[in-house]
């Protein structure tokens, strides 16, 4: 995504929710961006890129990117920060104490959450750390919100020196929708940065001092949350049921209840408790419609606003029309209408026909590897080798946990694969005083939060081998640069990282770190076997770039030749994509034992010739074609 944005100010065009945060920050006059990429936001971040005006980088995780706009708000620029929801936890800790420091110019972290979990390793509700932060945020409905949203959180951040949290979700993201643009305004505080320890040095002393000046804050933007702008109330005839919404669901409910009256909170924490109230006294029935936690629900119940919520509505997912219908039907004891229209009943009246048909007929297709990814030879040795305890990281890497492989036995966080691989070690019984301890990581996640991990291990003289998967680029989020890829956001040159150095660096042996390529699997398969015998830390580097990077070389693709093949099945086991079974047989062995036989061929648009799949055949049926043109 390297095009310059050719919209032109006031321009009005289809964008989804990421880009139109980029635009709203640029226009804000933001200055500065960063961000660690992860679905559903990483788009964000591409799109600012495009703004020569703005600098952007990918950082190595959340939390620098949040210390990189913390230090660029410090010093007199709006600044912002974007991550996926798991993000925000990495970068908490630098949130919870910027919270008692307040900011300088604006400083806007934007967080997607993935409700529904479409490519994530958890669900969680970011609203939580408005409350655990005490900071305020912004929930917007649609891709315009989104823009006009976060050109308001920079002035908002000022205006209380807070920083703001703009709170998406997939669907905010993802979901494009017309966004009318206005113009870039240049930003920047007169003064740069002012030397002020009692606000930015937060020893005890200090931040002593500034605690109570938070929570005056936060009594501040409860008060300018009851007139704010992005809250108000929609009427509507059927006063049944009154509902509270905030961020997507508002346009949920308007979908699956037109007629009944809504407040719409865009400004969400804190909440606007009294203007809750007096909607509440309008309405026979309050319900709060909120992914995915009960937060507002808590608080109006603790405010002793009565209101139904996670009784009747699910805790996680989205909560989409086709799921509010039928517990809103419940709750007013009606049978829910899901065909024509119903004169009687129209707020129950589906307005479009989705629900739980869509996808039936579509087949099972479960996530796997690319064909002639490197992480395959990796795998397909890994689930050959006995006796061991696999720790897993999160990467396109994480589906060797399934088939063919089952050969990752843990995944948690980002970098987990380092200290659970010695807890493991450290932690073994007896019986499994010989298994092999092995970690397997991918480069980005390795610089993301694995080093500290690696460090831990060589210190403490973990028995643990370590796998570590250059394929030089984040390939699990698109293949954004990183500085195993030595280029940065906007493709530029850049130092390279030299891992086996930053290994030695780490503490390993020198003689125990080897860099191998991931085709040649005899060479891996020995390297494997020998470092996981001897009782120290060793790190296997695997040097072969991911197969969907713009350098990556195919080559001839290959072939079975059909009279030699004898159906053994080892080259399945590869898992690569590209190879595809026609026939299967059973035959009876021997010892009178059945052995199912599949014969294979090779998909040759999909094969790159990367000479893996040759290597796990005895009978040499695995040819490459002579002359093959793409
Ligand atoms: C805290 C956090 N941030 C971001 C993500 C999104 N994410 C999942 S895996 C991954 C990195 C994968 O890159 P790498 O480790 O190089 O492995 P590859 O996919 O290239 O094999 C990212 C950014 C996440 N899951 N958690």
């Amino acid at each position: 995504m390297n095009a310059v944005n050719p919209l032109p100010a006031g321009g009005r065009r289809f964008m989804s929710g990421n880009e139109a945060v980029a635009r709203g920050a640029w226009e804000a006059g933001c200055k500065v961006a960063a961000a660690y990429p992860g679905t559903p936001s990483t788009e964000i971040l591409e799109y600012a890129s495009q703004y020569p005006e703005m600098y952007t980088e990918w950082s190595v995780n959340e939390k620098v990117s949040l210390e990189v706009a913390i230090g660029a708000s410090m010093a007199g620029s709006r600044a912002f920060c974007a991550m996926k929801h798991v993000g925000l936890n990495v970068a908490s800790d630098a949130l919870m104490t910027q919270t008692v420091v307040g900011v300088g110019a604006g400083l806007v972290i934007a967080v997607a959450d993935d409700v529904g979990l479409s490519s994530s390793q958890n669900e969680q509700d970011s609203r939580f750390w408005g409350r655990f932060a005490h900071v305020p945020i912004l929930e917007p409905a649609d891709a315009q919100e989104a823009y006009a949203q976060i050109k308001l959180a920079f002035g908002l951040s000022e205006q209380f020196g807070t920083p703001v949290i703009l709170r998406m979700t997939t669907r905010i993201c993802h979901v494009k929708g017309v966004v009318v643009t206005g113009e870039r305004k240049a930003f920047r505080l007169e003064q740069g940065f002012q030397k002020n320890p009692a606000k930015y040095v937060m020893v005890p002393g200090n931040a002593k001092k500034r605690i109570p000046m938070m929570f005056e804050r936060e009594d501040a933007l409860r008060k300018f949350s009851e007139g704010s702008e992005l809250n108000f109330i929609q009427d509507g005839d059927d006063k049944r049921l009154g509902f509270v919404t905030c961020g997507p669901t508002y346009m949920h409910v308007r979908e699956a209840f037109p007629d009944s009256p809504i407040i719409k909170l865009g400004f969400s924490y804190p909440p606007p408790m009294e203007m809750i109230r007096r909607f509440a006294a309008g309405v026979e029935q309050l319900v709060v419609v909120e992914e995915v936690e009960p937060l507002l629900e808590t608080e109006m119940k603790a405010a002793g606003i009565g209101v139904t919520g996670k009784e009747i509505l699910p805790r996680e997912g989205e909560l989409a029309p086709h799921v509010l219908r039928p517990a809103i039907a419940d709750l007013l004891g009606e049978e829910l209408v899901t065909g024509e229209a119903n004169d009687e009943k129209p707020a129950l009246v589906p307005s479009v026909r989705v629900d739980a048909n869509i996808g039936k007929n579509l087949f099972p297709r479960p996530p796997t590897m690319c064909a002639a990814c490197p992480h395959l030879g990796i795998y397909y040795c890994l689930s050959k080798i006995r006796n061991t305890s696999i720790s897993g990281d999160i990467g396109c890497y994480t589906l060797g946990a399934g088939h063919p492989w089952n050969a990752l036995d843990t995944t948690i966080c980002m970098g987990a694969s380092m200290g659970v691989a010695l807890g493991m070690d450290k932690g073994r019984v007896e019986a499994d005083a010989n298994k092999h301890i092995i970690g397997v990581i991918g480069d980005s996640t390795f610089m993301h939060m694995g080093m500290q991990g690696l460090l831990d291990i060589t210190y403490n003289r973990g028995n643990v081998t370590i796998l570590l998967l250059d394929n030089r680029t984040v390939g699990m989020t698109g293949g954004q640069d990183n500085p195993a890829s030595g280029r940065d956001i906007h493709g530029d040159e850049s130092p390279q990282v030299d891992f086996r150095k930053l290994c030695e660096a780490l503490g390993v042996k020198p003689e125990r770190i080897r860099v191998v390529n991931p085709y040649e699997l005899p060479f891996l398969f020995k390297a494997l076997r020998e470092e996981v015998k001897i009782p120290e830390t060793s790190v296997i580097i695997t040097d072969q770039p991911c197969v969907l990077v713009d350098f990556y070389r195919t080559k001839a693709p290959y072939t079975v030749e059909d009279d030699k093949c004898t159906g053994c099945k080892n080259c399945l086991d590869v898992g690569c994509p590209a190879i595809y079974v026609t026939r299967r047989e059973t035959v009876i062995k021997p010892n009178g034992k059945e052995k199912e036989l599949a014969f294979v061929r090779i998909d040759s648009q999909a094969c790159t010739g990367c000479d893996l799949c040759p290597k796990t055949c005895g009978p040499d049926a695995i040819v490459q074609v002579e002359s093959f043109t793409r």
